[in-house]
């Protein structure tokens, strides 16, 4: 594509520039349609899609049992508010309680708003069941943390970036470094009114940090011997990204609370949710929280069939085979091509990180070159790039993508 062609590609790009905030900086590429692992862009080309809209598409774009449930469902009935009941809301609920293994759910949109309500739903626990004293609660949050973009969420980043000018801040909340058991421990112990320990399984967005084997599980000692509410923002890492249902599940953990998004829908909708047993879920009483939009019939006919994708095609499983693949052909391969210096994730949630400085270009130029020969991929901070296709790829696509993956790095 050259950039002075008056193509569909550049009329595309100049509406967006024109008409839309500038609140992203994407590739240069306009896609216009996705099936399964593919996307095409308005020229026509066909790409591999090594990003599945972080994580969203686990399921494949445009998966036909998703779509035919979101079809059938939009021609009946689509959004009741929770001012009424629906035929299709409680049979949902039931659904994700025997999915997930909580008693109960309480739907929402995106991930954000399910982070808030995990926020909201953890202070209003500790004030009403542990005694904390009202709007003196404290949530533990990770360094390097992303939880999504609302002005209390960002209070609690330090990603300058998505944080600086968007104050007065949000306060009660605690940062801690992620993996480190010991600082947990020393402000579990020392300070008061902790009510909960937030965290990513994997941190996604500082460029897929995997915790040492052992610390999710250590982490939810800790909250239960000084009886915080152990949070787990699965909305990245879960719906089988990881190789298993969720990430906690690589260490047996059992959340309190477990925030889920993105892929609960297969991308096709945006649906939320956060599951928690009766202890803590019935603190929330009529007229305490909610949204219009959240537990709509049409979001929940799309999510049950989203979640029947994952155990019908075993993605899991695969996310899990193919994911070790990856990272044993990469990790080979940056044996002999240094600029990759580290090779790293579990299941289909790998990055790598490129040799250079975290302001250098190389990052983002190996994805232009990954674009132009056919694979699409996107550097998250500075030199990392995220490799996360959808759970459906098979074995002779992903060597396809290794092929192209390793062609190009060595362009560079
Ligand atoms: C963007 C990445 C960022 C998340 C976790 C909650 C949310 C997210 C662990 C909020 C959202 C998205 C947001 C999107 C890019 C992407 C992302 F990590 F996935 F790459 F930014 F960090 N918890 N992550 O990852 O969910 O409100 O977006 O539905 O904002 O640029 P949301």
């Amino acid at each position: 594509m050259i950039a002075t062609e008056n193509n569909a590609t550049n009329k595309a790009i100049a509406l967006e520039n024109k008409y839309g905030a500038h609140n992203y900086h994407p590739l240069p590429v306009v896609l216009q349609k996705g099936e399964g692992v593919y996307v095409w862009d308005v020229e026509g080309k066909k790409y591999f899609d090594f990003l599945s809209a972080y994580s969203a598409v686990n399921q494949g774009h445009c998966h036909p049992k998703i779509i035919k449930a979101l079809q059938e469902q939009a021609s009946k009935l689509t959004l009741t508010s929770r001012a009424f009941f629906n035929d299709k809301l409680g049979n949902y609920e039931e659904y994700m309680s025997n999915y997930f293994g909580f008693d109960k759910i309480l739907p929402m949109n995106t991930g954000a708003e399910a982070v808030e309500t995990a926020i909201k739903l953890c202070r209003k626990y500790a004030y009403e069941k542990n005694g904390i004293a009202e709007d003196k609660a404290k949530i533990v949050v990770c360094e390097n943390n992303f939880h999504g973009r609302t002005t209390t969420i960002i209070s609690f980043s330090n990603d300058e970036e998505a944080r600086r000018n968007f104050g007065p801040y949000t306060p009660g909340f605690e940062k801690i470094p992620y993996n480190d058991l010991e600082a947990l421990e020393l402000t579990l112990k020392n300070t008061e009114n902790i009510a909960g320990f937030l965290v990513e399984p994997i941190q996604g967005e500082a460029g897929v940090y995997v915790p040492s084997e052992g610390y999710l599980q250590k982490a939810k000692a800790l909250c239960e011997k000084y009886n915080v509410l152990f949070i787990a923002d699965e909305v990245q890492t879960g719906i089988a990204r990881t190789g298993k249902l969720l990430a906690v599940h690589h260490e047996n953990v059992i959340p309190d609370i477990l925030i889920l998004g993105k892929a609960l829908s297969g991308g096709v909708y945006p649906v939320s949710a956060v599951l928690a047993d009766n202890n803590i879920m019935e603190v929330i009483k009529p007229g305490q929280h909610g949204s219009t939009f959240g537990g709509n019939p049409l979001a929940a006919a799309v999510a049950m069939a989203a979640l029947e994708v994952i155990t019908d095609e075993n993605l899991a499983e695969n996310a899990e085979n193919l994911g070790n693949i990856f990272r044993r052909e990469l990790q080979e391969f940056a044996k002999s091509n240094p600029i990759i210096k580290i090779v790293r994730g579990k299941g289909l949630l790998n990055a790598i990180v490129i040799d250079d400085t975290e302001d250098s270009s190389t990052a983002w130029d190996i994805c232009i070159k990954l674009r132009d020969n056919g694979l699409l991929a996107k550097p998250t901070h500075g030199n990392i790039i995220r490799f996360a296709p959808p759970l459906v790829m098979n074995e002779n696509q992903l060597y396809e993508c290794l092929d192209i993956i390793k062609k190009t790095i060595q362009e560079f």
